[in-house]
């Protein structure tokens, strides 16, 4: 048996009921062999950035993970599809996107996966769920840098 992984993850969704979707997948997730759900945030409605369409859902969960990185990515992948996804164009206004933000400590480079996630420092909708769950993951200068961007807690 595999020592679990803290592993991070996003979940964007701004087609169909975004909330109801996210909520879905967090328990999908949770219920999925070798995930354990540890902390999840509040949903935020969030302006797109570098995106078309409406307003995003999105949150940041902390799951335990005796998976690969590579598998945790494919069980993700499958709920993406599950929900619904289609991928017309990159940035395409989605169902639901779900991204590995970290897993522990590792660093990879391959197209398939970046870890960290290489465009989680620049997004609102990213630093402020996981600075919500994970306050030492995120430093308030990662904050302050990307605090133009609209990203409202929703009350859950
Ligand atoms: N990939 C590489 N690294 C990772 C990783 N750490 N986690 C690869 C997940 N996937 C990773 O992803 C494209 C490819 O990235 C995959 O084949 C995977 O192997 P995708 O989900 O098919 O396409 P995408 O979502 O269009 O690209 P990506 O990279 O997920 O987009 P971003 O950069 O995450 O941006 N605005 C708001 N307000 N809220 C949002 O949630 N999301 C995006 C998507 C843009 N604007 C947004 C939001
Ligand atoms: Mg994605």
């Amino acid at each position: 048996m595999r020592e679990p992984v803290l592993a991070y993850l996003a979940l964007g969704a701004n087609l169909g009921d975004a909330q109801a979707t996210l909520l879905d997948a967090i328990m999908a997730i949770a219920a999925s062999p070798g995930c354990r759900l540890r902390r999840r945030s509040s949903l935020y409605r969030t302006a797109p950035v570098d995106s078309a369409g409406p307003d995003y859902i999105n949150a940041v969960i902390a799951v335990e993970t005796t998976r690969t990185a590579p598998d945790l990515l494919r069980l993700l992948q499958a709920l993406e599809v599950q929900a619904g996804r289609e991928r017309p164009y990159r940035n395409a206004p989605r169902t639901l996107d779900l991204d590995i933000l970290l897993y522990g400590d590792a660093r990879m480079h391959s197209p398939q996966l970046e870890l960290p996630h290489p465009r989680m420092y620049t997004r609102a909708f990213v630093l402020v769920p996981l600075a919500q769950i994970a306050p030492d993951r995120v430093t308030a200068a990662q904050l302050q840098a990307v605090a133009d961007q609209a990203c409202t807690r929703l009350d859950d």
